[in-house]
């Protein structure tokens, strides 16, 4: 018998936020696909990293945290996440060591209870605790759910991260190789760029604006000279969020693109004149119209 057939698959990562799914998804495709921050909820597109060996290939899916619905958006969201879960290979259920469990994880658990994809309990930031407290960790959750592996990890420092790779690969179905394998995600360069353009925002207004921004992209072309021409708009619910966004005399806009334009011209690896506005669309989260607008896909 041969075992040297080809495995393939999908693995969702889901999780309460800022517990350290796109850093882990970074550090596996080891480019910047998904977008780190300290704000929860950074992630709300599903973002797909691509990881391929020899005999085997990862397609890995960055699921909007699953929570409580709040507002149209939230429902969308876990609508988005919860389809995500039926038709994945595997669930990286990640968990950040230095928290309790909180009512956050609970309700997501319950959500595994409706799905018969197997489960990895993933723990991460074990660079943050002492090799004790893990014990108590395990122990805690083992009883709340038939996990299929439990995996302390750090992807922040790398620890027991190819020892991760090597039991989610354990557990994919023999398949095809869905995509070349040069290809590290299928999301057109345009969505991580709006994506790093927001990541920059959130930075830099720290808690003045709230998650209640999107960015789309109005134009970009590559020009004869080899640059590249972004022009993109900042999307704001309230007038007084503009004028924070702006900042005086236009600082605060300068800033963001000056530090976005600094990561697009390292992804695109070409120089890049970057154009920004910023425009007030009032209550736009809760026009569900206006979703399919601003690129998020069912
Ligand atoms: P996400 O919301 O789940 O995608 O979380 P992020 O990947 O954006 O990470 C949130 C924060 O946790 C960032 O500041 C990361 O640097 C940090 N972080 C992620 N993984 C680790 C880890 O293994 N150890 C430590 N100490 N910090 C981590
Ligand atoms: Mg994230
Ligand atoms: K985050």
């Amino acid at each position: 018998m041969s075992n040297n057939e080809f495995k393939s698959g999908f693995v969702s990562i889901i999780g309460r936020p800022n517990v350290g799914k796109s850093t882990f998804l970074n550090r596996v495709i080891g480019q910047k696909i998904a977008i780190m921050s300290d704000k929860p909820q950074t992630t709300r597109n599903k973002i797909q990293g691509v990881y391929t060996e020899d005999q085997a290939q990862i397609v890995f899916i960055d699921t909007p945290g699953i929570h409580k619905p709040k507002h149209k958006l939230g429902d969308f969201m876990m609508k988005v996440a919860q389809n995500t879960l039926k038709e994945v290979d595997l669930i990286l259920f990640m968990i950040n060591a230095t928290e309790g469990l909180g009512r956050g994880d609970e309700f997501i658990i319950e959500r595994l209870k409706d799905t018969k994809t197997p489960v990895f309990l993933v723990i991460n930031k074990i660079d943050e605790i002492h090799p004790d407290e893990l014990f108590s960790i395990i122990t805690n959750y083992k009883d709340l759910y038939p996990f299929a592996e439990i995996v302390p990890i750090s992807a922040l420092q790398g620890n027991n991260v190819g020892r991760l790779l090597d039991q989610i690969k354990q557990r994919l179905p023999e398949g095809p190789q869905y995509y070349p394998a040069d290809q590290v995600t299928d999301h057109p360069e345009r969505f991580i760029i709006t994506e790093l353009i927001r990541e920059k925002v959130l930075h830099a207004t720290r808690e003045e604006i709230p998650h209640s921004i999107a960015v789309v992209m109005d134009s970009m072309q590559r020009r004869d000279n080899g640059a590249v021409y972004v022009g993109a708009t900042i999307i704001v619910e309230r007038d007084s969020q503009k004028g924070i966004v702006i900042g005086k005399q236009g600082k605060m806009l300068k800033e963001v693109g000056r530090k976005a334009r600094a990561d697009i011209e390292a992804l695109l690896g070409s120089k890049v004149f970057l154009e920004l506005w910023v425009k007030v669309q009032k209550d736009w989260r809760n026009r569900a119209s206006h979703l399919r607008d601003f690129g998020f896909r069912e």
